[in-house]
């Protein structure tokens, strides 16, 4: 089942140590980067545990429990209602509404329009989670508010947010991770995130081609870069079946730019509400998109690498 890409130059000449969507057939790639990138047996202390970062190296995930506290999270279920209002009758591109009716999707670039949102981004203890992970300085490559409404949310497929974002985004390596923060219940019944353990360690080559403009279908419904079913049954086998992340308001899921992960349309009556915020290294500054198109326009995929600065706590 796994084949080896030859690998394949990019526009800037480096080798494009991940291809995908340039060949008729899907195929697997090994990993060519850790998860972690720094030592766990380091002396220095960080936030996660030895264990907590043999468990990310391994899973390509973990779910911490009541990470933010009531008065954070009701600040910021206050601020993703405002912004819920404000956005039914907006035309602003960060807007992406679902992709069969005019409800609200997701709110891009809300670490840039809006100051609670900015400030969650430089949380003090957000920046040492993805300092110690990345084993760099980091900065915002892209954020959203996911609403899942109720009745109406429809799924996100099966994909690796890595692939896309070396494919049209030009993230030359594996050095990102994505913080998901639950703004609602996210339970097994109103569409939440599902990953596949271990997926993280498998690059799998998507077939096709990428239409032009692909960002204005593919954030509403996503139909180029999924992994056929082939790769995904071999994926959920390989990792021993799929983990649903389910938590209270106030949960931190950090998984790895590469991680498998997806979740179902949500036909319950409440909203699964997140708040998603990628850290990427400074050090994995994008480049090119190694698709060969345009590049995404900054409210997706942010070209500002300035490293980030802590705003708040001790
Ligand atoms: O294309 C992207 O960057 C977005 N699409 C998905 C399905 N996940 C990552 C990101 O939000
Ligand atoms: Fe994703």
């Amino acid at each position: 089942m796994v084949s080896v890409m030859n690998k394949v130059a990019d526009p800037d000449g480096a080798a494009d140590l991940y291809p995908s969507r340039n060949a008729g057939k899907p195929s697997v790639i090994g990993r060519a980067d850790p998860a972690v990138y720094t030592d766990p047996e380091d002396a220095s202390p960080g936030p996660l545990t030895r264990r907590q970062l043999l468990d990310y190296e391994n899973q390509g995930f973990l779910v911490l429990d009541a990470f933010f506290g009531p008065d954070d999270v009701r600040a910021l279920q206050e601020e993703l209602n405002r912004l819920w209002a404000g956005a039914a009758d907006s035309g602003e591109e960060t807007v992406i509404r679902e992709p069969d009716s005019e409800v609200v999707r997701s709110i891009f670039a809300v670490h840039e329009g809006n100051a609670m949102f900015r400030q969650l981004a430089r949380d003090r203890r957000l920046i040492a989670l993805a300092e110690q992970l990345l084993g760099s300085r980091v900065y915002i490559h892209q954020s959203r508010v996911n609403y899942k409404s109720g009745f109406a949310g429809k799924e996100f497929y099966w994909h690796s947010d890595f692939e896309t974002w070396h494919v049209e985004d030009g993230m030359p390596r594996m050095r990102a991770v994505s913080f998901s923060i639950a703004l609602s219940q996210n339970t097994p019944a109103n569409g939440p995130l599902m990953l596949i353990p271990g997926s993280h360690k498998h690059y799998v080559a998507c077939p096709g081609e990428t239409p032009e403009d692909h960002h204005k279908m593919s954030l509403r419904r996503q139909e180029y870069g999924v992994p056929d079913r082939a790769s995904l049954a071999w994926l959920a086998e390989q990792g021993g079946g799929i983990s649903v992340s389910t938590g209270a308001p106030g949960t931190l899921t950090l998984f790895e730019c590469n991680t498998m992960h997806g979740s179902n349309s949500n036909i319950s009556p409440n909203p699964r509400s997140n708040v998603f915020l990628v850290y990427n290294s400074v050090e994995n500054a994008l480049t090119a998109p190694f698709g060969g198109m345009k590049p995404r326009p900054g409210y997706i995929a942010s070209r500002d690498f300035t490293a980030l600065s802590p705003l708040n706590g001790p």
